[in-house]
């Protein structure tokens, strides 16, 4: 081996070997070169990005959505030459799949705690956020979920746990103030797939129509993985409800709609955010039409135009559901260490703490919790196979999807549905909405 060779060859095993955020050795210059020395290239930091959901089981149509927005923030980050403590910065995508389960997920979160990645985003489900987040907090790593809505992910007191979605305890008692207001249900039958987002959305959701005077059956279960729900359904029929409230994703919730209709139930079906996507309309066909259903966020529609087109161009199709709240998810992390100067998560996590950041999906600032401070959640209907827009219900108050739109322009997302009936919607008040960036 020659020397030029050589030198070559112990630069590149320095830079193999250097650790998860640390600063990797710029190669030295040749002693002997025959040409004019070429200035040493700037040191390089790499700071790893977990991306954590499930992307072979259940929901990986959902789990792959979750990644692209960390994904495609994480080459923008690269494309645009940050530089943290002096050094050129290259953030790495580290993708793993929890199947949705959380044993799995704990297990995965002590591989990226042991991997020293500086910041995670995810989990996707509630049920594997809530265990995996103590494995992170013991490790000090911060962590942002775009999609986790059970209140418990933020409740334990843990400094390293965020979300940029809204809590189930705004969107349960959103979605049922508006099947309450606008169908005038006398019973509603409530089902949940048994984990702590389909149950616990259910809670929150019988507790508000309870609290309206309509009369809730007793609860029906089943599993994140049921598809035959015949037997409840059949039950159910007997007892006539006006509407079916489900707390579970749209890969259970499509079926358990589908064979509802099937069976002759007349009752409108309303859904929570996990199964409030257009998978709904493959899923359950035509018994899909007339949905309501509740997201904890802006409609992905109406996230910045910027981030649609980049997303667009980069996968070849619209977010689904929560990638604008990755999206910022992992902007938020890589905002946080520009400002501390440091990929270290001791360091950048008090940055994080009081940020105030424009994000795709609006302005973003934690409460002491770590959740999102006036988080919106969003109302919609399925029509004509896609679900589309309604209303927004933001601090306690609604405001007609179509209202909303004028007030985040120049931002104006694609579509908004027919005028609907905004019941609470304060109309001699109108709401100021954050504009987007
Ligand atoms: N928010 C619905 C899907 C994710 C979860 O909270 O389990």
């Amino acid at each position: 081996m020659n020397n030029h060779k050589a030198a070559w060859t112990l630069a590149a095993a320095a830079l193999a070997l250097a650790g998860c955020g640390e600063e990797k050795p710029a190669p030295k210059a040749q002693a002997k070169a025959e040409a004019p020395a070429a200035p040493a290239p700037a040191p390089t930091i790499e700071i790893k990005i977990a991306s954590v959901a499930p992307l072979t089981v259940k929901t990986p149509h959902l789990g792959k959505d979750n990644e692209n927005g960390v994904r495609l923030a994480l080459d923008e980050a690269n494309a645009s030459g940050i530089k943290i403590d002096g050094k050129d910065a290259k953030f790495v995508l580290v993708s793993e799949d929890d199947q949705g389960d959380p044993k799995v997920g704990t297990t995965v979160a002590q591989k990226l705690v042991d991997a020293k990645v500086n910041g995670i985003v995810g989990h996707l489900n509630s049920g594997v956020t809530i265990p995996a987040s103590v494995i992170y907090n013991q490790a000090g790593i911060p962590m942002i979920t775009g999609s986790a809505t059970n209140p418990e992910v933020t409740e334990r007191g843990f400094k390293v746990t965020f979300r940029t979605v809204g809590r189930d305890d705004q969107q349960g008692p959103a979605i049922a103030s508006y099947l309450a207001a606008n169908t005038k249900p006398k019973v509603v039958a409530i089902v949940d797939d048994a984990t702590a987002y389909g149950a616990g959305i259910a809670n929150e959701v019988e507790k508000t129509l309870k609290a309206a005077n309509v009369k809730v059956l007793p609860r029906e279960k089943g599993t994140d993985s049921t598809t035959d729900w015949k037997a409840i359904l059949t039950k159910l029929r007997g007892r006539k409800p006006d509407a079916v409230f489900y707390g579970g994703m749209d890969q259970t919730g499509g079926p358990l709609l589908k064979q509802g209709r099937e069976l002759g139930l007349k009752a409108v079906f309303a859904f929570g955010d996990g199964a409030c996507t257009d998978e709904m309309s493959k899923l359950a066909g035509p018994a899909a039409e007339g949905l309501l259903c509740s997201q904890a966020g802006i409609p992905p529609q109406a996230a910045d135009k910027k981030f649609l087109d980049a997303y667009k161009k980069k996968f070849n199709t619209d977010p689904i559901l929560y990638s604008p709240f990755t999206y910022d998810g992992a902007n938020l992390l890589i905002a946080a260490m520009k400002k501390a100067n440091s990929a270290d998560p001791a360091k950048y996590l008090p940055e994080l703490q009081k940020i105030s950041y424009q994000g795709a999906t609006g302005k973003i600032e934690f409460d002491d919790k770590g959740d999102r401070k006036d988080a919106e959640m969003t109302i919609f209907t399925m029509k004509d196979g896609k679900i589309t827009p309604l209303a927004i219900v933001k601090s306690g108050k609604t405001t007609a999807y179509d209202d909303f739109v004028k007030a985040a322009a120049p931002a104006a997302p694609a579509t908004a549905a027919p005028a609907a009936p905004a019941p609470e919607a304060k109309k001699d008040e109108p709401k100021k909405e954050e504009p987007k960036k």
